[in-house]
């Protein structure tokens, strides 16, 4: 085989991960628990080269170090781990922003992990493929199915039971929808990977907030069964705001939101108090996702578009699961 394209979703996480209990295998401290973002696609070109290096264009061109280096340290590892000899290009292309807090990494390290599993015909299994794509990025292995993932932190040294497992396809709920509302910012100043090692080590709310998401990821699977809406919303609300907290309190303080965020979480709690079930979240970064009901979602994203620094709201429903589009 010489060539592969896979395509790929990110995902947003309604139970929050952020923290390790393991850096170098990116073991998390805590379940998580995510939901595929069909609107966003990742597409990954993977192949061979005959050089003496990898190359990587992302979106047509040659990346920063800062996204460049995780990638290439990603391919030295599948080299190291697989005994693959071999150099490979790598053409990514998101249509969405990169390391803007919309989860790039997520659906691009799922991409490569999916893409080289396939050219290099390493025959692994889905749940091997997930454990892969989280070495590259914790998050990324929720993103190798759609539909609502669960992240199991696992508790073997090798994290070898620490994987993302479907809860329920997108077929499960075709009303739920995430309205993706993209603030007006750049790049953020501190990595999430540099802003949850911060948060472990000082947040003083970081171990209730462990204790509570616990509790909730039970009630979380049960809502999203009963496809409870209000039940969903509230709970991804209660440990988004804990998240946000955790961020807040961590030394140096993490504060990845803008005015304009919190004006778009006002507007959505208002709507709220007037009937409509809406609910936010956000990653580590300024845009917020609000949850919503399909029927609902043109007025709301008629009334967060007219403030003034939200660049464009985005509909998505549940992803789907991630595809191969060629291989030759
Ligand atoms: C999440 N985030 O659960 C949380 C919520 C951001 C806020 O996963 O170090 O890029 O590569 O494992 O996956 C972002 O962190 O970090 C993230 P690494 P990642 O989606």
């Amino acid at each position: 085989m010489h060539k592969v394209i896979v395509k790929t979703h990110p995902n947003i996480a309604l139970i929050k991960y952020w923290g390790k209990r393991h850096e170098q295998l990116m073991l998390p401290t805590k379940t998580s628990l995510s939901v595929s973002l069909d609107a966003f696609t990742t597409r990954t070109e993977l192949s061979c080269n005959d050089g003496t290096c990898d190359e990587l264009l992302l979106n047509g061109v040659v990346s920063s170090e800062r996204i460049y280096s995780p990638i290439i340290k990603f391919l030295d590892f599948c080299r190291a781990l697989f005994g693959l000899n071999k150099y490979f290009s790598v053409m990514t292309h998101n249509d969405f922003p990169t390391a803007a807090g919309l989860a790039s990494s997520s659906s691009g390290f799922a991409a490569l992990a999916l893409a080289i599993n396939q050219l290099c015909k390493l025959g692994l299994d889905a749940c091997q493929l997930s454990i892969l794509a989280r070495l590259g990025s914790g998050s990324a292995c929720r993103s190798l199915s759609g539909g609502f993932v669960m992240w199991h932190k696992g508790c073997r040294d090798d994290g070898d039971d620490s994987y993302g497992q479907q809860l329920f396809g997108a077929d499960h709920w075709p009303e739920f929808c995430v309205l993706i509302v993209v603030v007006n910012a750049g790049q953020k100043i501190i990595s999430s990977r540099a802003g949850m090692h911060l948060s472990v080590q000082t947040s003083p709310l970081y171990k209730q907030w462990l204790a509570d998401s616990e509790q909730r990821l039970a009630q979380m699977q049960t809502a999203l069964k009963e496809r409870d809406f209000i039940s969903v919303g509230l709970l991804a609300e209660q440990d988004w705001d804990q998240f946000q907290r955790v961020a807040l309190t961590t030394h140096p303080r993490l504060d990845y939101w803008t005015p304009v965020s919190h004006q778009v979480i006002t507007k959505v709690r208002n709507a709220r108090a007037a009937g409509i079930k809406c609910y936010c979240t956000t990653d580590a970064g300024p845009h917020v996702k609000v949850l919503c009901l399909q029927s609902d979602a043109p007025h709301l994203i008629a009334m967060v578009s007219s403030l003034s620094g939200v660049v464009n709201v985005v509909q998505s429903a549940v992803g789907s699961e991630p595809i191969v589009a060629y291989a030759d």
